[in-house]
């Protein structure tokens, strides 16, 4: 027996109803010693109404085996949400004879059994976690098989480069040398397909990952009201003294369909407090790790020339957010791009700048590379490369056939086809229980 029945809860404790899984080859047999009345002729895709051995009463549905997520015979029992519903039940499961699941152990074997490829399986965990509806848009497309169709395609292309190449030095007299050009045309379009899924991947970051944005600036220009005013609440303390902030707040919160990561800081400014001083060191490690920064100034005091030489010193993009423009006699007149005239208390301004955090994503309707991909796409682009390079200073077939079969590894490793069990392991095990 190749795999043995694995059992855990699958939703997360608290709710009103939970779920129970179980997957693997005795799992009916299980469910008939746990759950009753147990059905005669039992069927898949099939609920049934009963009690469980804890007790609860509830729902069992069944799977056939191929009909399942995880390609097994499985059962999965609903019943009330308490942690100590769902547990006892479990409980009785491993004394029946099945196995707690490890995290993310249904969805390897959905992996292994040939129901998703690896990338669909990492697609299956961002589904779970995804906390935007961009997040959830990008992973669901993933997860329904987009990347793996495009990397499916790419492989095909290469496979049939590296087969002319083998035939032609296998039965050179009959076949003849491959032309050196057409291999190459078919090789850079490859290439080309590669790239534009890496710059997929890196611009897609902020989709995945969320954008850490510090708001930096002197002090009781508004920075605290800035964050206020996002979050649509009182989260950091706003008083006119300048210095109030000396700590730096930290709060998430979704801006034009982005995970954003604000990051309130104590003003920047010379100071004797101790404290103060700490915090203003905090402030500059905050603006070092951000992604963006907006620098947010007094509007009716403009930019003085210490906040041009703190401006100087960001590594991170600066967007400028002149605060306070209620205060202002006449409109700020349209500013450039990276220019946000705001007022934390009309909210004048607000909008074009969640409007212009929206525009740094990229079209979610497709699969965004993660990091991991985005790696191993990129070694299979420079693998192409020396491939092409390889064909233009003729240099001997094999070395070009071993970049195309370096880059089909990589490849290979996004899909799952070439990954290793310490690979699946890692990827794995950042998958919840139940996953
Ligand atoms: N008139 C006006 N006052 C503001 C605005 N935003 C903040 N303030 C006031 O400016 C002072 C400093 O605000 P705060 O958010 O604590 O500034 P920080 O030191 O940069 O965090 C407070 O008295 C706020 O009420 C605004 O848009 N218009
Ligand atoms: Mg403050």
């Amino acid at each position: 027996m190749l795999f043995d029945t694995i059992v855990a809860p699958i939703t997360a404790t608290g709710g009103a109803v939970g779920i129970v899984r179980l997957s693997g080859p005795d799992s009916w047999k299980l469910a008939e010693l746990a759950f009753y009345p147990f059905p005669e002729a039992p069927k898949g895709y099939r609920f049934y109404r009963g009690s469980f051995a804890n007790g609860d009463d509830g729902l069992m549905l069944l799977f056939e085996e191929k009909k399942s997520f995880t390609h097994e015979q499985s059962a999965e029992f609903q019943m009330h949400g308490s942690s100590v519903s769902l547990t006892t039940l479990v409980e009785h499961l491993i004394a029946l004879g099945a196995r707690m699941a490890r995290p993310g152990e249904f969805t390897e074997r959905a992996f292994l059994n040939g129901g998703l490829d690896l990338s669909q399986a990492e697609a299956v965990n961002d589904t779970v976690r995804a906390a935007t509806r961009k997040q959830l848009a990008s992973a669901n497309s993933s997860r329904i098989g987009a990347l793996t169709s495009e990397l499916g395609e790419l492989e095909s292309l290469i496979i049939s480069q590296l087969a002319g190449i083998e035939a032609s030095v296998d039965f050179s007299e009959e076949i003849g040398d491959i032309d050196p050009e057409i291999a190459t045309k078919a090789l850079e379009q490859c290439r080309q397909k590669l790239d534009s899924l890496i710059t997929r991947g890196k611009r897609g970051r902020f989709v995945r990952e969320g954008v850490r944005i510090a708001i930096i600036g002197p002090p009781n220009a508004g920075k605290s009201s800035l964050l206020n005013a996002l979050l649509g609440m009182q989260r950091a303390i706003v008083t006119p003294i300048a210095g109030t902030t000396r700590d730096y707040v930290e709060e998430s919160c979704e801006i034009g369909g982005l995970n954003c990561i604000l990051i309130d800081t104590a003003g920047l400014r010379e100071s004797q407090d101790m404290i103060e001083s700490l915090g203003i060191q905090r402030s500059r490690a905050q603006a070092a790790d951000a992604d963006i920064i907006w620098y947010v100034v007094d509007a009716t005091i403009g930019l003085t020339d210490q906040d041009y030489e703190e401006i100087d010193q960001f590594e991170a993009p600066v967007w400028l957010i002149p605060n306070k423009i209620d205060l202002l006699e006449s409109p700020p007149s349209t500013q450039s791009g990276v220019t946000f005239p705001v007022s934390t208390i009309t909210s004048a301004g607000i909008n074009d700048l969640s409007t212009a955090v929206a525009r740094l994503t990229v079209d979610t309707s497709g699969a965004i590379p993660n990091r991991r991909h985005t790696q191993h796409l990129q070694a299979a682009s420079d693998s192409l490369t020396c491939a092409i390079d390889g064909f233009n200073m003729e240099h001997p077939s094999d070395l070009v056939v071993t970049h195309l079969r370096v880059a089909l590894f990589e490849l290979g490793l996004i899909s799952g086809s070439t990954a290793s069990q310490d690979l699946l392991d890692r990827i794995f095990s950042e998958f919840c229980i139940g996953k």
